[in-house]
């Protein structure tokens, strides 16, 4: 094989406990704020799908562990649901234990490393009753989940991860009004991000005295950058997009300090959060490993009207429409595969080369029938042709001394996904809707387990 990985390298697939389990109001589960938003907006849902039509893993997991073999998947990462485990935030669910630690022995049985991330925008209703990470309770909450957690099933996993893209429910929830509780303030916005930040390193704490000897990291989205020029105006957005979207989170989880910058950036426009004096000696609790996301990039410009105190983050940072981008006409992103050799390269030089890995990647695909073979196999040529063009970079990137242990798909089976529902299907097996949740192997699961099986491809 001409592009050979490291040893040991980790061909693996991602999701999620509330994207995939179904049964949200079963077994024990209390409601998210999902199941809550489902059911006082269901209109905002693509085609009325639900967290409750998920792809039924409750039930299926099982043969899903044995599919994993199949495709050759030797890792593979999902959540806990906070709300199934501890359905009052105190009394832990003994259903949700027999479920997840036979689902965890399964997913061992068929050669397969799990890693278990607590927190995949899945907000418990009795919390968020509480306010929600705008509460600086909920960093104690998180931390008893996360040591309840570790010591359920820590006997069964070693690999963890705090949090997935936790960019996502500060921006979504708490700036753009698209997940609950849909508010738009820019300051709440930041003190949100900031009792995550805190929640995060509170959990490496427990994780430290009760798994001494395992791994933990956080999962962030990477959205590398790009300026429109290099003229000082431009730059300065680029900075600001920056810390606000990546340094947030990475350099507290990495180096054990929020950047001074940040600091300076939130000052001047009045968006300082609310903290204690204990947080700062909490932040040292720094990861093992990173996990990013990466989709597609962020290209910004300097806003035309900037000003100070910015209301809105694009006061600090405008959108920026490239002219030469590609995009995925399906889903209507950017396809940038450059920007992980770029982003490798930052892994090495400016956060200590830490051991990271590619914790999502993939391409998503609407209305993905119309690829359909006559044997009901999808022919995702272009999920293959994608795949291939981020690995090179990455590949790149190792080959110059980046840390990198592996690479994770989005996703193993079609899963549910939030508003999108099943618009944009991204797994390496069709999920079948009108039938009773049938998987069918997709062209690009049968490729993923040659690269697997060679570490590598040709
Ligand atoms: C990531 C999330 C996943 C998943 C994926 C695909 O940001 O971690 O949960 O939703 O994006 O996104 P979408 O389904 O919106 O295309």
């Amino acid at each position: 094989t001409k592009k050979q990985f490291p040893k040991g390298f980790l061909w693996g697939a991602a999701t999620s406990a509330p994207q995939t389990e179904g049964h949200s109001l079963e077994n024990g589960k209390t409601k998210t704020t999902w199941d809550y938003w489902y059911e006082t907006a269901p209109e905002k849902f693509n085609a009325n799908e639900g967290p409750n039509n998920t792809s039924n893993l409750y039930e299926m997991y099982q043969e899903d562990c044995k599919r994993m073999q199949e495709i050759g998947l030797n890792s593979y990462r999902t959540s806990i649901s906070w709300a199934r485990l501890l359905p009052d935030g105190k009394t832990i669910n003994k259903e949700a234990v027999t479920f997840y630690r036979d689902y965890f022995k399964q997913i061992k049985a068929n050669g397969v490393t799990p890693i278990i991330n607590l927190f995949h925008f899945d907000m418990p209703m009795w919390l968020m009753d509480k306010g929600g990470w705008e509460a600086r309770e909920a960093v104690d909450a998180f931390a008893f989940y996360a040591k309840t957690a570790f010591e359920t099933f820590g006997d069964l996993v070693t690999d963890w991860t705090t949090f997935n893209e936790p960019i996502v429910h500060v921006e979504m929830g708490y700036l753009y009004g698209y997940h609950y509780p849909a508010i738009v303030d820019f300051k709440k916005a930041v003190q949100v991000g900031y009792h995550t930040l805190l929640a995060h390193a509170a959990a490496v704490r427990e994780f430290r005295q009760v798994l001494p000897t395992g791994k933990i990291g956080i999962i962030l989205n990477i959205t590398p950058t790009y300026t429109r020029s290099d003229e000082k105006a431009d730059k300065k957005a680029g900075l600001a997009s920056d810390l606000l979207n990546t340094k947030s989170f990475l350099d507290p989880a990495v180096h054990g300090t929020i950047p001074q910058a940040l600091i300076d950036l939130l000052a001047e426009n009045e968006l300082t959060p609310q903290t204690q004096a204990e947080d700062k000696e909490l932040l040292q609790n720094t990861v093992d490993f990173i996990g990013l996301n990466y989709y597609h990039p962020r290209r910004v410009q300097a806003p035309k009207n900037p000003h100070v105190p910015a209301v809105m983050p694009e006061d600090l940072y405008a959108p920026y429409d490239w002219p030469e981008k590609r995009i995925n006409p399906y889903r209507g992103w950017e396809i940038y595969p450059e920007a992980l050799y770029d982003v490798a390269m930052m892994m090495k030089n400016e956060y200590k080369n830490l051991p990271w890995f590619v914790s999502e990647n993939g391409m998503g695909v609407a209305d993905e029938e119309r690829f359909m073979d006559e044997n009901g196999m999808i022919q995702d040529d272009y999920r293959i042709e994608f795949m291939v063009e981020h690995l090179n970079y990455l590949h790149q990137g190792i080959t110059e001394g980046s840390n990198c242990f592996g690479y994770h798909t989005w996703t193993f089976i079609d899963c549910w996904s939030w508003l999108n529902g099943y618009r944009n299907r991204y797994g390496f097996y069709r999920v079948d809707l009108n039938n009773h949740y049938k998987r069918t192997l997709k062209k690009s699961g049968l490729w993923f387990k040659e690269v697997s099986k060679n570490n590598g491809y040709d």
